[in-house]
């Protein structure tokens, strides 16, 4: 083959690459050209039957003409590569300020419990408590021992909790029993003053007509100098209002027992049963809603805290329950069900957030 003819090979192969309008089809004439059976490696074939002393300018011509197409093609690649993205960037554009459609809007709906979730976080964060958030799995020490609930307690059977299957230097993870690690966790990290609120999903091993094995809780914790019981009172009292939406609410203190607060209480709500629905603020009935607590001084040093210079309150609280008691929603597992129609119906508007102006629920 002569010189001559290389050159001729080069420019139509390089024209066909300059020619290729599309990845496709540049790709076809990659294939024409470099592939098993291309131009180029066909050329390639006629090396053996080349006498000795002319095999090596030949095999270094088919190399730099094979170097020069393959440069060719990924230049043209790039560039084919970037004009269609652009060509994508135009044809995809999306208006984002354009109004939702309705039909999309109406179909969709927040469930009960996010709704719940969503109220009681604008209620707090309007008293100036930050949300913290933690794993689902958790260590035995966060979900218990910190919290004064040390292996041989009885409280961890009362738990009901998940374990995972002991790892290789013995520990066992848990899923957490109740967000409490995340204040466990929070402390850990921070120095007081505290406050806040840990909203989210907890485990136990326990299902029936009121219990799920999977149910959301928000505990809250405030931890400074002088934070008392009194505190607690009002905190709880301005969160029962704003999220019942009552001007009035009766509360109940019953003195109790938990291992992380001392002294400890669960808090009743006042209500009255009218017909079907229930009234909270009115009537004489009795509902348990929360427990909560003066924070234990071993939990505070198990975190790092001074128990003699820092103190503050906590308290849990169930939101599926307080989802039910709110909405007139009867039977628990049909929250985690799944059925539309439930949604449909208890479910609630996509736009509809709930904030202290508007309204938590309207
Ligand atoms: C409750 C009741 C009472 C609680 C305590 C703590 C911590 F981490 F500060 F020790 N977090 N949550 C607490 C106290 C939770 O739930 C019914």
């Amino acid at each position: 083959m002569t010189s001559g003819k290389f050159e001729q090979l080069e420019r139509e192969l390089l024209d066909a690459v300059a020619a290729a309008s599309d990845l496709v089809s540049l790709d076809d004439v990659r294939v024409a050209a470099l592939g098993k059976k291309g131009r180029v490696s066909e050329l390639m074939k006629g090396l053996g039957a080349l006498p000795p002393e002319e095999r090596r300018e030949f095999g270094q011509a088919v190399n730099g003409l094979k170097e020069r197409v393959a440069e060719a093609l990924a230049r043209r690649k790039d560039a084919l590569r970037e004009a269609e993205l652009s060509a994508r960037l135009t044809s995809e554009q999306a208006d984002i300020t354009l109004p939702p459609r309705a039909r999309g809007l109406s179909e969709g709906r927040i469930h009960p419990v996010a709704q719940v979730m969503d109220e009681i976080t604008e209620i707090f964060a309007d008293m100036g408590f930050a949300i913290a958030e933690g794993p689902d799995i958790e260590t035995d020490y966060h979900n218990f021992t910190a919290l004064n609930i040390p292996p041989e307690h009885p409280a961890r059977q009362e738990h009901d909790t998940f374990y995972f299957n002991e790892r290789a230097d013995g520990s066992r993870a848990v899923l957490r029993t109740h967000t409490s690690p995340v204040q466990i966790r929070t402390m850990e990290q921070t120095e007081p003053p505290v406050r806040i609120i840990a909203p989210g999903r907890v485990y136990r091993c326990d299902s029936d007509q009121t219990h799920t094995p999977m149910f959301h809780q928000v505990e809250a914790l405030v931890i400074d100098e002088e934070t008392h019981m009194g505190h607690l009172k009002w905190a709880l009292e301005s969160f029962c209002k704003a999220f019942f939406e009552v001007d009035e609410v009766k509360m109940r203190f019953r003195a109790s027992h938990f291992p992380f607060t001392e002294p400890s209480m669960e808090v009743d709500i006042g209500y009255a049963k009218v017909g079907d629905e229930i009234r909270i603020g009115e009537g004489d009935e009795w509902l348990e809603i929360l427990g909560c607590g003066m924070v234990h001084p071993n939990v505070l040093r198990n975190v790092g805290y001074d128990p003699d210079k820092v103190q503050g309150f906590a308290f849990g609280v169930g939101i599926d329950r307080i989802a039910m008691l709110k909405y007139g929603m009867p039977d628990l597992r049909a929250f985690f069900g799944a059925d539309l129609r439930w949604l449909r119906h208890y479910g609630f508007g996509v736009l509809d957030v709930p904030t202290l102006a508007r309204g938590m629920s309207l």
